[in-house]
């Protein structure tokens, strides 16, 4: 009797535990958007396992693209976009999932799991972890203010149209540093595929709009568009859903009155999703495994879209969705508007590389006019190191 209860008081504590293979360190390497976890999150892995996260963050996709591409910095759980983790998976840089160690891999919504399967083919190299829209977070007084009763606000005419944007740039426009988004939503504005294969499209279409726009952009960002939406300095920003609600959020808590509202325009938008893996380098996968199970917890999903304001793929999380979140249909767009959405998919590794000439003759346009930028972090990322990567990239494809 005594046997059996301390054996299943054992079996117990093991069962509760993680158990990580002896070789492995007890650290682990993430890597991750910055402001896109929920409080304590890292905190409670950590004390749960004893495991050390060091734990880094990037402010653009182009970031952690090329870090990936470089050799990932020995990351152990990368969190990038779907196109990009499932292009690369095929490059061989990201490893299998072993789903044994997903303990709550049956908690994944399947509708969804099969919604990304022609990506990541057969869900084998990656976890979603969140998902939204690209859509207009806008001011509306300030928007009203300069062009009228009748501003366009549920179009991309808003912002597409020059002469629009000529007006609007002086309460302030800023459009993500996303070269690959960007250039899509304008090829589809244009009426052309926003997944063209076609390097023209982007080189003489894309391009050639994206210059005239560019003038009147006054900022170029990918992460400050959030605090200068909220406290006034903007009035339009091309933004993801949840970072629009946390602008929204911050705005209302401080009883500011600005009439803060996200739309998806009606001639469409695509859905990103963003999803964890192991870079092949990586030697921790146990633990970054039991990481990535972690996430994928009901109650750990939820602290996670409560923070960061964006849809998991978790359907057991929602009973711990904050209501109000729940009910916000920028971040859980109705069935409808799910169904018109269009998927970012991934591109070649020779349109990546015409994706990144055109951004870097966009932004030089953009410079012409901005001789002092509006963001100090203006062209961080884009560098002629980071055009080199590009390259070898796709030499290394060509080669074979
Ligand atoms: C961090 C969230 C970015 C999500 N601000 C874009 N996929």
């Amino acid at each position: 009797m005594r046997m059996l209860g301390l054996l299943a008081v054992i079996v117990a504590s093991i069962s509760s535990q993680i158990v990580f293979a002896q070789e492995e360190s007890k650290t682990l390497r993430v890597y991750n958007w910055s402001g896109y976890i929920g409080d304590g999150v890292i905190e409670e892995f950590e004390k749960e396992t004893g495991v050390d996260v060091i734990y880094d963050t990037y402010d653009s996709s182009s970031e952690v693209e090329e870090k990936i591409l470089r050799g990932g910095n020995k990351y152990d759980v990368v969190v990038s976009s779907l196109n990009f983790m499932a292009a690369q998976s095929k490059q061989g840089l990201f490893q299998p999932i072993d789903r044994q160690k997903i303990r709550n891999y049956d908690g994944l919504d399947p509708d969804f799991m099969s919604s990304i399967s022609t990506l990541d083919i057969e869900n084998t190299h990656g976890i979603p972890y969140m998902w939204g829209t690209l859509g207009i977070g806008y001011n509306e007084t300030m928007v009203r203010g300069v062009l009228g009763s009748k501003a366009p606000i549920d179009s991309w005419d808003l912002i597409f149209k020059p002469e629009n944007l000529k007006k609007l740039s002086a309460c302030g426009v800023s459009f993500l540093e996303e070269s690959t988004q960007m250039t899509s939503l304008v090829l589809n504005y244009l009426k052309k595929d926003p997944n063209s294969s076609n390097v023209s499209d982007y080189k003489k279409s894309a391009e050639n709009y994206l210059k005239k726009l560019a003038q009147h952009v006054n900022v170029f960002d990918s992460k400050e568009f959030l605090d200068n939406l909220s406290s006034g300095k903007i009035c339009v920003a091309v933004g993801w859903s949840g970072d629009i609600a946390k602008a929204i959020k911050d705005a209302k808590a401080e009883n500011s009155n600005l009439k803060l509202r996200y739309v998806l325009p009606k001639e469409g938008t695509f859905r990103w999703v963003d999803m964890l893996s192991i870079p092949v380098l990586s030697e921790n996968t146990d633990i970054a495994h039991a990481f990535i199970d972690f996430l994928t917890r009901p109650e750990i999903a939820a602290k996670n879209t409560n923070n960061n304001r964006y849809a998991n793929p978790v359907p057991k999380s929602l009973p711990f969705v904050e209501p109000l979140l729940r009910d916000d249909r920028s971040i859980f767009p109705t069935k409808d508007v799910q169904l018109k959405l269009f998927q970012n998919s991934p591109r070649s590794i020779l349109v990546r590389r015409a994706i990144k000439d055109v951004w870097k003759n966009v932004l030089d346009e953009y410079q012409k006019f901005h001789p002092v930028p509006f963001n100090p972090n203006f062209l961080k990322h884009n560098t002629q190191d980071s055009e080199k990567i590009w390259d070898e990239a796709a030499d290394n494809l060509l080669q074979g």
